[in-house]
């Protein structure tokens, strides 16, 4: 059965979950929303392990076949460092990881959980046993963070999750510009959450780090459909210009991945599937994902699949479902034919 045939591109590995806390060489409460490279030849995952205060640290996973014969971290890989990065006071959560040629170095996005609520940090490291810490990168609310490995016309440029504190604003993802990976500015929004019942309305945010394909950077988002007993977390994909990353190319319409089983389906949250990292292997592409913030699993969809469907994928030219909000709520109109929002 092909992909169009059962409706979702991504296959889950038939023994999923491929890491759950009885992992654990030492105690923990869960593991979960793991990043993802293949380092050296191996499969490593940095996977968010939640301790029984709550708070979050990180663990590194490496693996020859990326399934299973992981060899885990004795003891935390990257701990919280509240007494120096006062933004680490309740934790570190859900990392996403980009090789930097240019440095020699790995960027490590992950969201610090403040007193003020979650934020952007960054870290580097070499090994992923000594990290260096840029620190927080843009003040809170903001979450799902990653970095692109290469600059454009001479800047760094980063995606994230703002969080508005208007009533009824939606959850949009940015894209944001820094000569030097610690001073972010020039900010603006990449992708609407949609409206309405869509299943990705009101809130998305970016899951594994954006990767460059010949025809453009690859990302995959989560849209997050509330309801009034829950709340459910799938993932879509959409296309940017490989120059000008500000560009959305194409967009999923449905959701290629959602909650079907039941460690998806329960777990501490329930109806999640949250990757942060996915890997190339062979003609593969493999999402590691948290499932039910209890445990990691593990999918993969052809990469020649993944491309067919995101050419049919529909053009992004703010349409009009995007940028009616604005129309309506700012005095704006905007121009669909040329992808422009003007001024009345
Ligand atoms: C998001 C993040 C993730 C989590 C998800 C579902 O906001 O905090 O870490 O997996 O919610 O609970």
């Amino acid at each position: 059965m092909t992909w169009k045939e059962h409706g979702e591109l991504f296959q889950r590995y038939k023994k999923n979950p491929i890491l759950t806390v009885e992992d654990w060489p030492y105690q923990a409460h869960s593991v979960f929303n793991p990043a993802a490279a293949i380092v050296d030849g191996k499969t490593l995952l940095l996977v968010r392990v939640e301790d029984h205060r709550g708070f979050s640290h990180f663990t590194v996973a490496r693996s020859n076949n990326g399934i299973d014969g992981w060899e885990i971290d004795s003891e935390p890989t990257l701990s919280p460092d509240p007494v120096n990065y006062p933004e680490e006071i309740y934790g570190i959560e859900d990392p996403r990881i980009t090789y930097i040629d240019e440095i020699g170095k790995w960027a490590v996005a992950y969201t610090a959980f403040s007193d003020s609520g979650p934020l952007p940090a960054l870290a580097f490291t070499e090994d992923f046993r000594k990290f260096e810490r840029v620190g927080a990168t843009l003040p809170p609310e903001n979450k799902d963070a990653a970095v692109f490995p290469v600059r454009f016309n001479g800047m760094w440029a980063m995606l994230h999750r703002p969080v508005s504190g208007m009533q009824g604003a939606k959850a949009n993802i940015w894209i944001s510009f820094s000569p030097d990976m610690k001073y972010w500015g020039e900010h603006e929004v990449l992708l609407y959450a949609r409206e309405g019942g869509w299943w990705d309305a009101h809130k998305i945010g970016l899951s594994p780090q954006p990767i460059r394909t010949p025809d453009g950077w690859l990302i995959m988002y989560h849209g997050v459909r509330q309801t009034t007993s829950k709340a459910s977390y799938r993932l879509g994909l959409a296309l940017l210009d490989l120059e000008n990353p500000r560009k959305v190319l194409h967009r999923s319409e449905g959701w290629v991945f959602g909650p079907r089983e039941m460690y998806e389906r329960s777990g501490d949250v329930n109806d999640v599937v949250f990757p942060c990292g996915w890997v190339l292997v062979n003609d593969e592409i493999r999402i590691y994902y948290g499932s039910a913030d209890t445990s990691v699993s593990m999918a993969s969809a052809k990469v020649s699949d993944i491309l067919e469907y995101i050419h049919e994928c529909p053009e992004i030219q703010c349409p009009e479902e995007y940028c009616r909000s604005f129309e309506e709520n700012m005095g704006l109109s905007n121009d669909p034919k040329k992808g422009d929002i003007k001024l009345k």
